[in-house]
């Protein structure tokens, strides 16, 4: 049986207990990951501190620039461990691991890299009332150990999105990876010493939330800032651990995205760009949209035409080409899910399609799969319309106005993402701006710049991540005033 192990100070470290990866496609044990108590978790923290102090601590701007380049070519010529790993773990479809996953883990490096080589600092010429000048600017410098927690949905892409800028401004980091996902964050010690990462730079710790190395690296006293991404109660729980040592958190959280679109839109584009948005990764993208608002004289045609392409998807084994609809990462999630499906029942919604758990008289019954579904029917204030579902499943309610269809979604407790489609940019443009969220696609979705702010209004987030939102989260910025 394949072991995995925690990675402290360079070196793979064996933990006292020993947990199992599932691989959710078919409810195989892939591996025993061994997790890491308090003290391992503390000694990743010093290691990381030491780390601080050597030759990573004292190289400039320019060498660190390009040993994160050097983890892209890393990762790259890995792609193929790299997609396999991720595919076990999530039950992702392997199309989508090499298209979008891997690459992005990759292009995370490359592009802060890039964006640190060229990032200023502010500078003011500074005149004061009682006529003193003086020059004002300000030196970016390392947080220090930034402990990093990250979820089971896009495993890699998430942690190397927080890792690779925290890298870039000089940091080193503790990575606790899902407990459902331990592969790719262990696979990403190997590039680091291939790119010649100092010992300690690059530490993970593997195991659970509460009581576990999750909370163990939250609440360590020299841990100096806190990055997550996961759901918005967790955000939560850590808030308060956090909150003990005054550290600074980003927090990348849940959400309830609503999509809007309107009788104009390009008919086809809007279809195939909501099944994305609906059913990528089997729902579970934190950005995918379970509110669809479409304008009343499409709706049934719009319905119908979804419900087609819910139905034409490939379910499957995540390890066939063709494949473009994997399982849920586990049968616990897979009960929620489930319990919503349930729920949307009681609530009397109609069913247009889905509702249920596919069968298909092989070892994928032992997976974790269920049916892409839509319903249609339900009041704006049922919990299948309010509450973050994170499967493959949506809600579609017709509106008339621009008015109702603002109001309609923006009346969630949540506020990540939400996406509009019509050919009148104008409009396109004017209801964007009404979102309260933290990014708005027009006739797209998921369509990324990482250069741009990203993070979520309300439950949805605490901050912005991407391109110098992310410099200027992972630097403590030091001004420096000269009197003139
Ligand atoms: P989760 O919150 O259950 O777990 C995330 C991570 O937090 C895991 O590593 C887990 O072990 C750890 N954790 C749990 N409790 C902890 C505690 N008390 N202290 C420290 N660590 C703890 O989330 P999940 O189920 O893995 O992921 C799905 C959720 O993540 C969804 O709500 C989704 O919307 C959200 N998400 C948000 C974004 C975003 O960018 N906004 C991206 C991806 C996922
Ligand atoms: C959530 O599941 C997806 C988050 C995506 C990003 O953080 C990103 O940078 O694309």
């Amino acid at each position: 049986m394949k072991s995995i192990q925690n990675y402290i100070d360079g070196k793979s470290v064996r933990g006292a207990r020993e947990f199992a990866d599932v691989n959710p496609a078919d409810g195989s044990v892939i591996a025993q990951v061994t997790e890491a108590n308090e003290e391992l978790v503390d000694a990743a923290v010093q290691a990381a501190r030491r780390a601080l102090r050597g030759e990573w601590g004292r190289w400039g701007i320019r060498e660190r620039a390009a040993r994160l380049n050097r983890v892209a070519d890393a990762i790259e010529k890995r792609f193929d461990c790299f997609v396999a790993a991720e595919v076990a773990d999530t039950g992702k479809p392997i199309a989508l691991a090499s298209k979008l996953d891997v690459p992005r883990a990759a292009a995370n490096f490359r592009a802060f890299a890039d964006l640190i080589k060229s990032a200023g600092v502010e500078a003011f010429q500074t005149e004061t009332p009682d006529e003193k000048s003086a020059l004002n600017y300000a030196v970016r410098k390392p947080l220090g150990v930034v402990g990093i927690i990250t979820p089971w949905n896009l495993p890699l892409l998430l942690l190397t999105w927080k890792v690779a800028p925290a890298l870039a401004c000089g940091n080193t980091v503790v990575v606790k990876p899902s407990e459902e996902t331990p592969a790719t964050a262990t696979l990403l010690a190997e590039a680091m010493q291939e790119a010649g990462i100092p010992d300690g730079v690059y530490n993970v710790v593997h195991g659970f939330g509460p009581s576990s190395a999750g909370e163990f690296l939250t609440k360590h006293p020299d841990v100096n800032a806190v990055t997550f991404t996961g759901e918005s109660q967790t955000g939560a729980a850590i808030m308060k651990t956090v909150a003990a040592s005054v550290k600074p958190v980003s927090f990348e959280l849940g959400g309830k995205n609503a999509a809007i679109i309107f009788a104009d839109c390009e008919f086809e584009n809007a279809v195939n760009g909501i099944r994305d948005a609906v059913f990528l990764n089997t729902g579970q993208v934190c950005l995918c949209a379970e509110r669809v608002y479409v304008e009343r004289p499409i709706v049934e045609r719009f319905v119908e035409k979804l419900k087609q392409e819910a139905e034409r998807l490939r379910i499957g084994s995540p390890l066939e080409p063709t494949t473009e609809m994997g399982p849920l990462i586990s049968a616990q999630h897979r009960e929620k899910v489930l319990s919503y499906y349930k729920l949307a029942r009681e609530e009397g919604a109609t069913l247009v399609t889905g509702g249920d758990v596919p069968e298909f008289g092989n070892a994928l019954d032992h997976g974790f799969y269920v049916q892409p579904t839509i319903y249609t029917g339900l009041s704006e204030t049922a919990r299948c319309v309010k509450e973050e579902i994170f499967g493959p499943v949506c809600h579609v309610a017709a509106f008339d106005t621009e008015e109702e269809a603002v109001r309609m979604a923006n009346d969630t407790k949540y506020g990540l993402a939400a996406s509009i489609w019509t050919t009148d940019l104008k409009r396109g443009h004017r209801m964007a701006q009404q979102m309260n969220v933290g990014i708005t696609w027009v006739n797209c979705w998921f369509l990324r710049d990482l250069r741009t702010p990203f993070g979520g209004a309300g439950l949805s987030g605490i901050g912005r991540e991407g391109g110098m939102h992310s410099l200027n989260f992972y630097s403590e910025l030091n001004n420096i005033c000269i009197r003139l």
